[in-house]
């Protein structure tokens, strides 16, 4: 009775591996027919309690029994595995045809874009490029620019100070006047000075607490106001166009002698007056004049001997006339719904 019940495990192990479909069911199976506790495995063990000559039959028997189990099992397996390859390859399917998906691409920013517009003018007119520092001493930045301490215009130009005194964040490029002419002194100077300022400034649509400025500067023998006129009247018409004129408002900075406003003509208009320039007919650009003859001492040039003429112009302005940008504030607040247009 014990052969019979050997067949009974072989019938049923195999009937029940008919309907193993996946790997756990095949799992659960192997351990329930082949493992330790399975009725053939107990068999086995119970062979010490059979007649002694009846235990080579069994064992035999079991034997038997146990490889036919397994090599049914080995066949499910391979099977179930061939199964599910099958169904992967159909459900995973790669279409190669589909269009990939583009990595989003970056781009310059707009004022970093105009900045850089209104440079590659300079260059193309002779100007060379000159980097100085964002971080600045105020000696420099106030008082080499003949703006010694409490004079009135330190107030419209406060900024943000570090914590170590007399280093703060540069108002405008200017202070890099000073450190070019040291650099360069007697040689003649034809430069601009592009970079970020920062201002404690109540913000409003054209006044952010940090924005880009372009510094001129040229210094050498007998530079004139007319030199200054003509580099300006020449910019504006390569940055905007044929025709378009520029206008210098009598104005003051402590660090030129005569000092000016500088306005261009309204590209869009052409004077005539828009929304733009406010009905005005013109934009306002920056600051400009003569270098004051105390800023070329302090650069190492005689004023006897040497002049030199200088401006300051603010790129973002630029770019909000060109794009007509209504607040200034957009440059900085990166929002990529804004910036994803330039
Ligand atoms: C100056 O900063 C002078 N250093 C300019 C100068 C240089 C004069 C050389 C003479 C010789 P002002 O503070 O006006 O001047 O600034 C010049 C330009 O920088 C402005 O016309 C404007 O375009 C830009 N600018 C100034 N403040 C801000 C601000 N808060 N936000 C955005 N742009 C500004």
């Amino acid at each position: 009775e014990v052969f019979t019940q050997l067949k009974q495990i072989q019938q049923k192990g195999l009937d029940e591996l008919q309907t193993v479909r996946d790997e756990a069911s095949l799992q659960a199976w192997r351990t329930a027919h082949l493992g330790r506790s399975s009725a053939v495995m107990q068999v086995f063990s119970g062979l010490g309690g059979l007649d002694k000559e009846l235990r080579p039959q069994v064992g035999q028997q079991a034997n038997l029994v146990k490889q036919a189990l397994e090599g049914a099992f080995a066949e499910r397996e391979s099977a179930v595995k061939t199964a599910a390859l099958q169904q992967s390859l159909a459900s995973e399917k790669l279409d190669v045809s589909l269009p990939g998906r583009r990595r989003p691409q970056g781009r310059l920013h707009p004022a970093t874009q105009a900045l850089n517009e209104i440079c590659q003018v300079f260059v193309e007119m002779g100007f060379q490029i000159y980097r100085s520092p964002e971080v600045e001493t105020d000696v420099l930045n106030f008082e080499l620019l003949n703006i010694p301490a409490h004079h009135p215009a330190r107030d419209m130009w406060d900024t943000f100070h570090t914590t170590t005194p007399g280093i703060l964040l540069r108002t405008h490029t200017s202070p890099g006047q000073i450190r070019l002419m040291r650099e360069a002194a007697p040689a003649p100077i034809r430069a601009i000075l592009p970079g970020m300022c920062y201002r404690y400034e109540q913000t409003d649509a054209s006044h952010e607490s940090q924005f880009n400025q372009i510094e001129l500067l040229a210094v050498g023998k007998g530079i004139t106001f007319g030199d200054l006129k003509g580099t300006l009247d020449e910019f504006a018409v390569r940055m905007f166009g044929e025709g378009v004129r520029t206008r210098l408002r009598p104005s003051y900075f402590p660090f030129t002698e005569p000092s000016a406003e500088l306005d261009v003509q309204c590209f869009l208009c052409m004077g005539k007056g828009c929304n733009v320039c406010k009905g005005t007919g013109w934009l306002e650009l920056g600051g400009c004049g003569m270098v004051h003859p105390v800023v070329l001492q302090n650069g190492g040039y005689d004023p006897e001997v040497y002049s030199g003429f200088a401006a300051g112009l603010g790129p973002e302005r630029v770019a909000m006339m060109r794009y007509r940008i209504e607040d200034i504030r957009s440059f900085w607040a990166n929002d990529l719904r804004f910036l994803e247009q330039f």
